[in-house]
């Protein structure tokens, strides 16, 4: 068995006064930098989108953030312009220990397609890359922290349950958007694929 602390999005950009602040965001990095040295592995992912990327309700003439849109891919919500590549607010939070990390994914970084999971795009086909490099070093078990628990935490953690990884999600060490009850709909999603909620 080996196992890895998935660490999602801990970036500037959903800490308190980011573009697209989660509350409290901020409170779980000293949690998760002591978690660290449990793991076998620890990876973190990056949010990195291009100006202009298509989930920003800026680049959709008279959208406004937290509209819901139709893409090719199926529906989309449209955020305030965050995680620019290479910008501040894309940066881990300051405290977050990075040295540790054997491995960074980005992504959304492609303009036409979001990508709230750490292994699959939007689409839920495209994937990260991220499946092969856990399988390639035998990692069995995942656990997840991060944000946004009901977004990006949400989809990584079902989408890696369905890939047959034993996944847990460490609830105190995420913090929640909550757009419409979205919490409580990730929560009982990731209870239905298999996700252990500690
Ligand atoms: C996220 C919305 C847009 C997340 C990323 O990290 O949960 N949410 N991009
Ligand atoms: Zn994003």
């Amino acid at each position: 068995m080996s196992h890895a602390l998935i660490v999602i999005d801990v970036q500037n950009d959903f800490c308190p006064r980011g573009a697209l602040a989660v509350p409290g965001g901020d409170e779980i990095v000293e949690g998760i930098n002591a978690l660290m040295s449990d793991f076998n592995a620890v990876i973190l992912t990056q949010d990195w989108h291009p100006g202009g990327h298509s989930s920003f309700a800026s680049s959709h003439d008279g959208k406004t953030p937290y509209e819901v849109i139709e893409m090719p891919y199926g529906p989309q919500v449209l955020w305030p312009d965050h995680c620019i590549q290479g910008s501040d607010g894309a940066m881990f939070h300051a405290d977050l220990n990075t040295d540790r990390a054997d491995m960074i994914v980005r992504k959304g970084y492609r303009q036409g397609i979001d990508s709230y999971s750490a292994f699959f795009e939007n689409d839920h086909k495209t994937p990260t890359g991220l499946e092969g490099y856990l399988r390639t070093r035998g990692i069995t078990d995942l656990t997840l922290v991060g944000l946004a628990t009901d977004f990006c935490v949400n989809f990584s953690a079902v989408d890696a349950a369905r890939l047959g990884f034993k996944v847990e999600v460490r609830m105190d060490l995420c913090r929640a958007i909550d757009l419409d009850g979205s919490l409580a709909s990730a929560q009982s999603g990731m209870a239905a694929a298999g996700v252990t909620l500690v």
